[in-house]
């Protein structure tokens, strides 16, 4: 199915919004006159690189679920508009990961492939993240791994992967890259792209025993960044991990790695009823140990309260720009210790406009 033509509206609104907020030489009237004779004949229109760069900054500045956007005019845009071939994604995203890494220093960065257009179909990224660890379901039903990832380990398994000889509940998955002309290939990620941290604790010494380690950098590969009508499925960005995203969520969902049971047998807890409240203490242990871990390594990693603290003065700085911040309190709101955050205690805007980021449909997992 060919893409529809671009929004004339949503496009003159983007380019409205770029000049109102930029210092741009070339009048407006000529800008949108040059888009709209681009749309006409084309189905689409080509950013500057300039409207690209800021389109991307304002689509961060625009996600409603994102507690890290006090640093929305620092992310780095890589421009990448002509780049077609799968190996040329791939390689593209692994050099991606080692920038991003930046040795521990996390670089806020995402890289731009070229869009859909009526003429050509975008390049479509498989993956949710560049990196994400396989989980591999036994016989029993119980998975080695991270069974969030289950099904798409037995996706790229059916295609070919073959898992490390020796399984661990850490193992990096490869990229699946799909074009129209080649169709979907798998790339491996070499193991020095991927910085990873292993997890200790700062007063507990058993805990290194656990084995447990996580990646350095969270790079969402599968949302679809929408600019001004025009649209880019392929666009993987990163910032730096809030502690409680590891310790709160994927060491401690019940239907994630499940850590919560295993640290408080550790502890010696009261496992036996809920009112002892071992899980809540359980929790907070793991969360130090994630916290800790990174800054040991040199990992950038914030926690819960200075990120809450901080995006309380980005809606200050938004407000005395004159612009509505959008947020979803649900998903702002950290997973652990919520009321002792300030962001728990207000109402929000909610409408969330574009530039953006999506979560599309048609990627898969
Ligand atoms: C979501 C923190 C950078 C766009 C989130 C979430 C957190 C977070 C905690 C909620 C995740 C969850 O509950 O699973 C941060 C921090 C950053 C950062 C600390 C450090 C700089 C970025 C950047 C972008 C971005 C650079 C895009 C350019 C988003 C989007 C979501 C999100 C689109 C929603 C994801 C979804 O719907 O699944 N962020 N973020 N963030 N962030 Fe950020
Ligand atoms: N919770 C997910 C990552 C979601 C996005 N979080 C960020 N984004 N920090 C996880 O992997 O745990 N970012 O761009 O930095």
């Amino acid at each position: 199915p060919r893409a529809p033509a671009v929004d004339l509206a949503e496009a003159e609104e983007f380019l409205r919004l770029f000049h109102a907020e930029n210092q741009v030489e070339a009048p407006i009237q000529q800008r949108l006159a040059r888009m709209r004779y681009e749309v006409e004949t084309t189905g689409t229109y080509r950013h500057t690189p300039d409207e690209l760069s800021y389109g991307a900054k304002v689509a961060w500045r625009n996600s409603a679920r994102c507690i890290g956007r006090l640093y929305w005019r620092s992310l780095k845009v890589r421009d990448l508009r002509d780049v077609h071939t799968v190996s040329g994604v791939a390689a593209h995203c692994v050099e991606h990961l080692r920038m991003a890494t930046n040795g521990g220093k996390i670089r806020p960065l995402i890289s731009v492939f070229p869009p859909e257009t009526p003429a050509r179909p975008a390049p479509r990224i498989w993956n949710e993240q560049l990196i994400r660890y396989a989980g591999y379901r036994g016989q029993d039903g119980k998975v080695l791994g991270d069974p969030r990832y289950a099904r798409f380990t037995e996706i790229v398994t059916g295609f070919g992967w073959r898992a490390p000889a020796r399984r661990t509940g850490f193992d990096p998955l490869p990229l699946v890259v799909e074009t129209r002309e080649e169709g979907a290939h798998m790339f491996a990620l070499p193991p020095d792209a991927v910085h990873e941290v292993p997890m200790t604790h700062p007063d507990l010494p058993w805990f290194a025993e656990l084995g447990l380690r996580w990646h350095a950098v969270p790079v969402i590969s599968n949302m679809r960044l929408s600019i001004g009508g025009v649209s880019y499925p392929a666009a993987p960005f990163n910032g730096w991990y809030m502690g409680t995203e590891i310790g709160a969520r994927n060491f401690a969902d019940n239907d994630r790695y499940n850590l919560v049971p295993v640290v408080a047998e550790r502890l010696g807890l009261d496992t036996s009823r809920e009112d002892t409240l071992w899980r809540d203490r359980a929790l907070v242990e793991l969360n130090r140990a994630v916290l800790h871990s990174y800054q040991q390594a040199g990992v950038t990693i914030t926690d819960h309260h200075t990120e809450s603290h901080r995006f309380l003065t980005h809606l200050a700085k938004e407000e005395s720009a004159g612009r509505k911040c959008p947020v979803d309190w649900s998903w702002i709101v950290p997973p652990m210790s919520g009321a002792q955050t300030p962001v728990f205690h207000r109402y929000y805007d909610t409408e969330a406009p574009g530039p953006n980021y999506y979560a599309d449909d048609e990627a898969t997992q």
